[in-house]
């Protein structure tokens, strides 16, 4: 791959893994095609700004014809699709724009490549298509049981890839990773949106009972499977990128608290999230055996993460004091307190 068509590329994932690329792959250019909603930010990607490998176009996945001009333009012969609506409460309020960019936008995209003949399209999917795992972890050929608006979206393009691969042999790859954490990572999504809180001493808004369990992993190590996936994937297969680094919501809670020298009485426990997944657990043994492992431990990368956000405040308060804390406020504003001070 050398001219790489990065969707979503100015959200938290995608904008770590344009970094990853241009610090690893010195030959290889990458174009960021991004929306930029809400969740799209150039400022994740303002050290690379003038870099000459790297440019920018402000796009929309389901905009066929722009995407398969920047494709021509470029000569785009890799695509790693991170374009997507992200946040599973939004997607209860407000499903339309799930539907729209994570399903059909993803179908514009392997339209591109099949039409364009590309060599390879990476599709970053997410545990969430499996539904809620009371026991065992599960594997690439488990049913999909979707419970939000959002994981049905995405179990819908999964399935759309799988489609196309069968159908006309388009040559994609699709990774289902656990929840991430790390730099840039929009401060809706619950680690970011309770260090941000903690730094200003503001109440943590921990759903129902706090016993939901999800698997964490580092965005840097997310980032590492999606490459061996681009380069060493097979076509039509499906990855699992887990962590084995399960918490319940309380665990990850404390802990953060703890490496910021918070009090618990930060904790505020709120209604739950309707439908909310109990837990989820991945068996990722298949991208395991083409040498794929978390490199980073995650009280190391939970620390350095705090650490991020302490640090750059530029990045986050902006943000906070913006669009997004008035739809916060627009949807959540009135979630009941259920404890707590
Ligand atoms: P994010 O919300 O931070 O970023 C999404 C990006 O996509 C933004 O830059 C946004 O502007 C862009 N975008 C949205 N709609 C678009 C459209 N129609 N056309 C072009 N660009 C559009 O999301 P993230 O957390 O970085 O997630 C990236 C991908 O990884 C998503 O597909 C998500 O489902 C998946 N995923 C995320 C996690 C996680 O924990 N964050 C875990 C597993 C999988
Ligand atoms: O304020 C909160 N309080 C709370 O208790 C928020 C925002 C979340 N939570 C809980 C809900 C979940 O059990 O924390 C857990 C994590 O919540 P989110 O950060 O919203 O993530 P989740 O719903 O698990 O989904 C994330 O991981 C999988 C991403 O947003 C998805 O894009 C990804 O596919």
């Amino acid at each position: 791959m050398e001219n790489l068509l990065i969707t979503g590329g100015a959200g938290f994932i995608g904008s770590n893994f344009v970094h990853h690329i241009l610090d690893r792959y010195p030959d290889y250019k990458v174009i960021v095609y991004d929306k930029l909603t809400y969740a799209g930010n150039l400022d994740n990607l303002q050290d690379v700004a003038d870099d000459r490998r790297y440019s920018f176009v402000r796009g929309d996945i389901c905009d066929m014809g722009l995407v398969e001009e920047v494709v021509q333009e470029h000569k785009v012969d890799g695509i790693v699709n991170f374009a997507a609506e992200t946040h599973v409460d939004r997607s209860i309020v407000e499903p339309g724009s799930f539907i729209q960019t994570d399903v059909y936008g993803t179908h514009v995209l392997l339209e591109a490549v099949r039409k364009f003949s590309l060599r390879r399209m990476v599709h970053i999917s997410t545990d969430e298509v499996y539904g809620s795992v009371v026991e065992g972890s599960s594997v690439e050929s488990d049913n999909l049981r979707p419970n939000s608006p959002y994981s049905a979206s995405k179990a819908g393009a999964d399935l759309m890839c799988r489609a196309y691969h069968v159908t006309y042999g388009v040559p994609v790859v699709i990774t289902r990773a656990s929840n991430n954490f790390g730099a840039y990572q929009y401060p809706e999504k619950v680690v970011p949106l309770f260090i941000t809180n903690a730094l200003d001493d503001k109440p943590l808004p921990l759903y129902g009972d706090g016993l939901n369990v999800r698997d964490w992993l580092y965005v840097l190590d997310h980032c590492e499977a999606i490459d061996l996936m681009l380069h060493e994937g097979q076509d039509g297969e499906i990855y699992n990128v887990g962590s084995n680094n399960e918490l319940t919501n309380l665990e990850l809670t404390d802990t953060i608290l703890e490496l910021m020298g918070k009090p618990q009485s930060l904790i505020q426990f709120v209604e739950d999230r309707p439908g909310h997944d109990r837990r989820y657990s991945l068996d990722s043994a298949k991208i395991r055996h083409l040498g794929w492992r978390p490199k980073h431990a995650f009280e190391n990368a939970l620390e350095g993460t705090v650490r991020w956000y302490t640090e750059n405040r530029w990045w986050w308060e902006k943000i906070k004091s913006g669009a997004y804390d008035s739809y916060y406020e627009r949807q959540y504003g009135t979630r009941q307190v259920l404890t707590g001070s």
